[in-house]
């Protein structure tokens, strides 16, 4: 056993954050309801490492859920983030610095001839959806169990990430006539689709997170995904990728790119920013063409396109357009999957380790998990006490057993290792408290 980590700092800042901040917090699942205790507080990061401030040493397969492929800080996005900020903070106006930015997301994503810049995730999803309502004149929309794509009120129906760590299957404030329009399905349930389509006439579009990331890894069953574009193609319906965690993190073009599916719109974020908040969408040019100026459907926004944002992405992604940046970090998750999955055996704890490239989810549960139902299974007091080993030992994971590790470049070999040691340590260690 390690000698005990203390969190006095954490702690004390956590008492006084609950006066002035909602829940101390913002956004839910910092508060680690999802794995109990007081979160902790960070006060800086280092390529793979997170301070707290305690002064405790992590290291991070949070990578501020996603964004952080290139680790914490990076000298690269830093001197383009210093050079841009030296010109100006934001404009409210066209920098060439957008135009730069969309020519590499198109690059990375054939199926976008155009892009428009938002500042979140969030923003990305329910414009996308607006946009297909209005390409299509028809209101429903498909989304499904456990898959989370911001919190607009269409898409706050049976919800991943926050709301499945709290247990808040719809929020309130939801219109019920809103959500009424958002069918959620089963996951990797085709005919589900199918029967949804063949039901309703009026479904405007299909959104899906290609592999989900949200109510942990749970990759798509082949053929998922291609019977979505055949059944969305059929029913005049748009289909959406929401690949704004998987978008430049399974591979430059996504999900999309790996399983070679081409969507009519796709959201993106986190990665795209480069640690910065920026989203999109983008898609075929007489969908995209739909969107104020050019067309009625109205979406702006102040912050939109922001320059010091448009340079961590471009920095960003002008690194990741190499192949062996993805090959390394496959390399990289594998090892760890293998250390744990080897770890798993010699605990007998029942535990099932899902992984696509730098993506991964340590599920409790006895058998794989390949929709949101089998994820609620999982023994989520386990992944709590694995959580809080982990933490013991230096390794930082997200606070919930519905969301995903992130891997970044950053992580060498030794850090690698020591993330399978803390593993198995760490399993072993629960194992003999149950
Ligand atoms: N819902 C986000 C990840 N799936 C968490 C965002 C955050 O707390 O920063």
């Amino acid at each position: 056993m390690p000698r005990p980590l203390k969190f006095d700092r954490s702690k004390k800042l956590f008492e006084i954050a609950q006066k002035h901040l909602v829940g101390g917090v913002d956004s839910p699942v910092r508060a680690f309801k999802g794995v109990g205790g007081s979160p902790l507080f960070f006060v800086r990061g280092k390529g793979p490492y997170l301070i707290d401030a305690d002064g405790n040493r992590y290291i991070d397969l949070v990578g501020s859920w996603g964004p952080l492929i290139l680790g914490q800080v990076d000298t690269g996005v830093l001197n383009a983030v210093k050079r841009a900020l030296r010109k100006g903070f934001t404009f409210g106006a066209p920098s060439p610095l957008e135009t730069e930015l969309a020519i590499l997301v198109k690059k990375a994503y054939p199926s976008i001839d155009k892009v428009r810049f938002v500042s979140s995730g969030t923003e990305a999803t329910f414009s996308a959806i607006r946009l297909a309502r209005a390409a299509t004149a028809k209101k429903r929309i498909i989304k499904f169990d456990g898959c989370y794509h911001g919190h607009g009120d269409s898409l706050l129906v049976a919800a991943g990430s926050g709301p499945a760590t709290l247990g808040l299957p719809d929020s309130p404030g939801v219109p019920e006539e809103i959500a009424s329009l958002t069918l959620s399905l089963p996951y990797n349930d085709l005919g589900a689709v199918e029967t949804a389509f063949s039901k309703f006439t009026d479904i405007a579009a299909v959104i899906v997170e290609p592999i989900a990331g949200n109510m942990g890894l749970v990759p798509p069953q082949p053929g998922f995904l291609q019977g979505l574009r055949e059944l969305t193609r059929k029913h005049n319906s748009i289909l959406i990728f929401d690949e704004v965690m998987t978008g430049f993190r399974v591979a430059f073009g996504g999900t999309q790119e790996l399983y070679g599916i081409k969507p009519d719109l796709t959201t993106l974020g986190k990665i795209l920013g480069g640690g910065m908040p920026v989203g999109a969408y983008g898609g075929k040019e007489e969908l995209m063409a739909q969107i104020a100026p050019e067309g009625p459907v109205y979406q702006a926004g102040t912050l939109s396109g922001n320059p010091v944002a448009m340079a961590a992405g471009i920095a960003t992604l002008k690194r990741l357009n190499d192949k062996k940046i993805y090959d390394d970090l496959e390399e990289a998750a594998a090892f760890v999957e293998e250390g744990i999955k080897r770890a798993v055996q010699k605990t007998g704890i029942e535990a099932v380790f899902q992984r696509v490239g730098s993506m991964a989810t340590l599920f409790f549960s006895k058998n794989p998990v390949k929709n949101y139902s089998e994820a609620k299974e999982c023994d989520r007091k386990r992944f709590a006490k694995f959580f809080w080993a982990m933490a013991q030992r230096g390794v930082y994971l997200p606070p919930s057993q519905y969301e995903s590790w992130f891997f970044s470049t950053a992580l060498k070999r030794d850090h690698l290792k020591k993330i399978v040691k803390s593993a198995g340590e760490s399993l072993e260690e629960i194992n003999r408290a149950s």
